[in-house]
């Protein structure tokens, strides 16, 4: 397997997130890759490249480019208000929510902040646009190795994608890497390409994205947004719109569900993707799911993830995986190397 990983990864380095009115340590770490590179070297399952340059022209079809135009220049917009800003993150702090307008443009920066996200849990610091772009760029070249002819490619990237949609970052998320994936997939020819998202958080991001189309199917199968963020978005009553009705799947499953209840939910997926007639799988692959996650609720171990490895493979499609969530730091390299290694063996 062909594995992209992304060379910048480390200069988006969030110092802190709000949560419950403090604000505390960023649980999306660099760490966290690192670990996974760690264990690559340890159990070397595909062959590591570097990403080429991205290809800005599919990024303005997948995300608006006034949004990406944003994320470009927000450091420096950020920094031009005052140079002491050089050792503070970009958080918001207002948004236009609840009966203000969203059709005007005011020039004042944290309004514009607050335009383009949907929490205060993201930081954007003076690394993110580049870590995101490379990561960007390490998922449409493992699409494109993927429809090339290879078996399986892998995207081992941070930040994560699947919260952020066209126009929006959020859920530590600022490209929609699985959903570039797709796209860059779609545009080689594959005709239905299913996303299936095995993060514990759904995908909301994907699935606004997709929504009112039936050529990327996109499913997710993640912790009940009652209660779990992201909250507004992944109930079962979500089937998408229009002509993509009957092409989004969510099943939410409750705090506490270990790996039974959830492979059989993974079963339930896959057969969807059969029946639907995709011809190439994205897997946007949190390893949240995993029993010691300090802010998620599922119950998997460690060794399950090589099963989720082998269920994944016996769809038996191109696949393209794209690394999202997973927050027990030292736990992430074992957990997402299961699944690779449990998809190629
Ligand atoms: N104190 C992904 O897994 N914050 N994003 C939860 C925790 C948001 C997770 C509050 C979690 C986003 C890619
Ligand atoms: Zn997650």
């Amino acid at each position: 397997m062909l594995i992209f990983h992304n060379p910048v990864h480390q200069g988006h380095a969030g110092r802190q997130e709000m949560f419950r009115g403090r604000l505390v340590p960023c649980h999306e770490t660099p760490a966290r890759l690192d670990h996974v590179m760690h264990e690559l070297r340890r159990r070397p399952v595909g062959m590591l490249r570097e990403p080429g340059a991205p290809d800005m022209a599919l990024l303005r079809r997948v995300h608006a480019p006034h949004y990406l135009d944003f994320l470009a220049s927000a450091w420096a917009d950020w920094v031009a208000l005052d140079p002491a800003n050089h050792e503070v993150d970009i958080l918001p702090s207002v948004w236009p929510n609840h009966g203000l307008r969203r059709d005007v443009a005011p020039t004042n920066f944290s309004a514009r902040v607050g335009q383009y996200t949907f929490d205060a849990g993201t930081p954007l610091g003076a690394g993110t646009w580049a870590a995101a772009l490379a990561g960007a760029a390490c998922a449409i070249d493992a699409a494109r190795a993927v429809a090339g002819g290879a078996a399986v490619a892998t995207a081992l990237t941070r930040p994560p994608g699947h919260h952020a949609g066209a126009d929006f970052f959020g859920g530590y998320c600022f490209l929609n890497n699985a959903a570039l994936a797709a796209q860059a997939l779609r545009d080689a020819g594959v005709e239905r390409v299913a996303v299936v998202d095995v993060d514990y958080h759904h995908g909301n991001g994907t699935q606004s994205l997709f929504y009112e189309r039936d050529d990327v199917f996109t499913a997710s199968i993640h912790g009940d947004p009652r209660t779990e963020y992201p909250f507004y978005l992944g109930y079962a009553d979500e089937r998408g719109l229009g002509r993509g009705e009957g092409f989004n799947l969510n099943l939410p499953l409750p705090v506490g569900t270990g790996f039974e209840a959830w492979a059989q939910a993974l079963q339930q997926v896959l057969g969807e993707v059969r029946r639907l007639g995709a011809q190439a799988l994205v897997v946007a692959l949190g390893v949240d799911t995993f029993e010691g996650d300090p802010i998620s609720g599922f119950t998997l171990r460690s060794e399950r993830y090589l099963r989720m490895g082998e269920l994944l493979a016996a769809a038996r499609l191109p696949t393209v995986f794209t690394m999202e969530g997973g927050y027990a730091v030292s736990a992430v390299g074992v957990n997402v190397v299961n699944v690779l290694e449990g998809f190629v063996a």
